[in-house]
This record gives structure tokens, C-alpha cells and sequence, in this order.
């Protein structure tokens, strides 16, 4: 498999992070996720803004992904989970693309809006490793336990209902105007997030490994 950058769009819930984890397992391309990194600076400005589900500033996102893209597991590509979230990030991503010389590939992650607030309101994540779970689809084998690290699992602070509606409103507005760009550009694939997600993981795969 050649060198490429792989952009996974989606809205808030759409499964980017659950995906760029198998594609990281099982294709070696690491998942940089923009919201787990910020999630683990942890500062109080950062915090706040995360948990109110707006946007953290253009700047701040651009810096980290371009300090995080230097490590040499980069080398030979990468998965992107949650950025480009704005015109100007992904103005950035194209500048960095063409320096790394490496093409890129946008891929939707499609779900249907009204499946969004289940997959939220009931994530629960592990502290340790992150690893993701859902109280009404993906439930641990002991409740509330991490099934990896056994320790007890955390909801995210922007996962309530009224901050999952910030977010939504938030990705309409920001964020879509990304998915058009790629898709005027001719480099935006659809896969359809409404599936068992093996069956994403798959159609994903065929996108990923295709020369
Ligand atoms: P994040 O962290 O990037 P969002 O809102 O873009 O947050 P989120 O919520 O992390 O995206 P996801 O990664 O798309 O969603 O979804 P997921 O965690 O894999 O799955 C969601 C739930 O659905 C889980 O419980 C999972 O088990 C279940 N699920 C997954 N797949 C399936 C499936 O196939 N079937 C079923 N039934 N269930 C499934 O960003 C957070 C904040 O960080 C800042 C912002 O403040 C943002 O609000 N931020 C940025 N700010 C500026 N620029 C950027 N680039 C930024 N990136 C992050
Ligand atoms: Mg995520």
C-alpha cells in the first residue's frame, strides 16, 4: 500500500474514532485524532471549550497536527479522526500533503442524523487506552468496567444531550463546507456508517488499500 493521508469525515457519533482504531490494529496506519490529543492536553481553557462543543482555534489544531505528522510513524501515512473540521485546516492539510508529497483521500462516514444521539449520549470511553464503548450497542462484559484495562469507563463531558446538539449545530456550519470542498475537488469517497461496523471496516479497507 502507497504512502497517503486518509481524512476520515463524519458527524459527531458517525464512528470515525472506532474506525481509525481497526484501520491503525489492522492496516498500520496511525490514527491521529485531533479530539483525543486535545482531550489529553487537558488545559482549562481547552477543556472548557471542548465540553461547550464548539471548535478549539485554527492555530492551536493546525500546531499540534503538524508536530504529530513529524513523528516518523507518519512515514508512510497516516489516518486523520476529526480534522480538518474547518476550510482553513483543510487549506493547511493540502499545503502539508503536497510538502509530504503523499496524495489524500476523504472518506464520509454517512449516518442518518436521527441514530446520532444514541451513539453519544451512550458512549462510554476507557481512561487507560481509550478504547470506545456503547451502553446500548457495544456494552462491556461487566458493566461500567473497561473489558482491556478493567477500570471504570467515563462519559465524555460533551456527550449530553445539549452539548451533542452544540456539536451538531456546530459540525453543520463548520464542518460540512469541508465534505463539499473534497467533493468538488474529486477526492471525497461515501461509505455508508449505517452498517455492522465490520462491514464499514471493510468498505473502508477497499478505499484505503486501493492504489
Ligand atoms: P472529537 O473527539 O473529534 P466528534 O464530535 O467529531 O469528537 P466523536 O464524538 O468522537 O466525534 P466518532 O469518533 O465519529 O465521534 O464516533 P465513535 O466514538 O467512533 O462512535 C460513537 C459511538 O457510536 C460509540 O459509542 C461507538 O461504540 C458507537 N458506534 C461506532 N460505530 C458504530 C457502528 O457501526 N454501529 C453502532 N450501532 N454503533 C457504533 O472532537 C471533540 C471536540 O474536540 C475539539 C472540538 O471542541 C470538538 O467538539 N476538536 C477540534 N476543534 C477544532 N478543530 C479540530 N480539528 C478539532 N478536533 C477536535
Ligand atoms: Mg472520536
Amino acid at each position: 500500500m502507497s504512502s497517503k493521508i486518509i481524512v476520515l469525515m463524519g458527524a459527531p457519533g458517525a464512528g470515525k474514532g472506532t474506525q481509525a482504531r481497526l484501520i491503525q490494529e489492522r492496516l498500520g496506519l496511525p490514527q491521529i485524532s485531533t479530539g483525543d490529543m486535545l482531550r489529553a492536553l487537558a488545559t482549562e481553557d481547552i477543556h472548557t471549550t471542548q465540553a461547550s462543543g464548539r471548535l478549539i482555534s485554527d492555530a492551536v489544531v493546525i500546531d499540534l497536527v503538524r508536530q504529530r505528522t513529524a513523528v516518523d510513524d507518519c512515514l508512510n501515512g497516516y489516518v486523520l479522526d476529526g480534522f480538518p473540521r474547518t476550510i482553513v485546516q483543510a487549506e493547511m492539510l493540502d499545503q502539508m500533503a503536497a510538502a509530504e508529497g503523499k496524495p489524500l483521500k476523504a472518506i464520509l462516514i454517512d449516518v442518518a442524523a436521527s441514530v446520532l444521539e444514541k451513539r453519544l449520549t451512550g458512549r462510554r470511553n476507557c481512561p487507560v487506552g481509550n478504547e470506545i464503548f456503547n451502553i446500548y450497542f457495544k456494552p462491556p462484559r461487566t458493566d461500567s468496567i473497561c473489558d482491556e484495562h478493567g477500570v471504570p469507563l467515563r462519559q465524555r463531558a460533551d456527550d449530553t444531550i445539549d452539548k451533542v446538539q452544540v456539536r451538531l449545530e456546530t459540525y453543520e456550519k463548520q464542518t460540512a463546507p469541508v465534505i463539499d470542498y473534497y467533493k468538488r475537488t474529486g477526492r471525497l469517497e461515501i461509505v455508508d456508517g449505517d452498517q455492522e461496523t465490520e462491514t464499514i471496516y471493510e468498505d473502508l479497507k477497499k478505499i484505503v488499500t486501493k492504489e
